[in-house]
């Protein structure tokens, strides 16, 4: 098959593009527009908006928290790392349908570093962007509040590659994979729910799996 090296991997949106469009048909089939159609791995597919995205490491790297808390701030890699971390073990599902079944992530809870800012009366909804510069997300901050939503910063026992959104990613276990913002790079609390890039297409915001976007019956775990 392909061997995605780093430039591979860089090349790969690109790629991606130029076999969509000689490809009308299977894209037709793939409501996110995006066929996934190069492999990242273990079973899952890659998939970036974005033609190129910038590498983070450690030195760079900064999440924004902000909006309507008391206290912004913003955090380093090393900054995340020294939070406790939880590990949770779920299946990973696309909307269009590729699964991959209990895959690891680890990372500190997005209700903690919600917490640690101070969410202010009368906010109701989170927004994510990305150091892409294009993709974002949304939560109500209900959802938003689950022990089961990461700040995710290993995957399958390891720090999350470039590929997967690295060095930071939100990990939204019980929704579509759509909802897990990679490279992430911003949490804006609000006071109502900014529906995220593939909503603004007609994504369900609430993408509870096996419950929304007509896709499957597959049961809620
Ligand atoms: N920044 C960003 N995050 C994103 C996407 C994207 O295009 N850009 N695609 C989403 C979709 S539709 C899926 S299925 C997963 C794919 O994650 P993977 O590339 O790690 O398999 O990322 C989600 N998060
Ligand atoms: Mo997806």
């Amino acid at each position: 098959m392909l061997g995605l090296g780093a430039a591979g991997v860089a090349a790969a949106p690109v790629l991606q593009r130029a076999l969509e469009n000689g490809l009308g048909a299977v894209a037709d089939k793939d409501p996110t527009g995006l066929t996934g159609l190069l492999p990242n791995g273990g079973g899952f597919r890659y998939y970036s908006v974005a033609t190129s995205v910038p590498t983070r490491t450690a030195a760079d790297y900064r999440l924004a928290v902000d909006g309507l808390v008391d206290s912004p701030s913003t955090y380093t890699l090393d900054a995340l790392r020294a939070l406790p971390q939880t590990r949770t073990v779920r299946d990973v599902q696309c909307v269009t349908g590729w699964r991959v079944p209990a895959t690891p992530f680890e990372g500190v809870r997005l209700s903690a570093l919600l917490d640690a800012a101070g969410v202010r009366p009368g906010a109701k909804a989170v927004r994510f962007t990305c150091f892409d510069g294009t993709y974002s997300e949304s939560l109500t901050l209900e959802q938003a509040r689950r022990p089961d939503v990461l700040v995710a910063l290993r995957m399958r026992d390891e720090p999350l590659a470039h590929s997967h959104g690295g060095p930071v990613r939100l990990y939204v276990a019980p929704m579509y994979f759509y909802k897990s913002a990679k490279w992430l790079s911003g949490i804006t609390v609000t006071d109502s729910v900014h529906p995220g890039y593939w909503e603004e297409l007609g994504y369900d915001v609430d993408a509870w799996v096996g419950r929304s976007n007509g896709r499957d019956d597959a049961p809620t775990v």
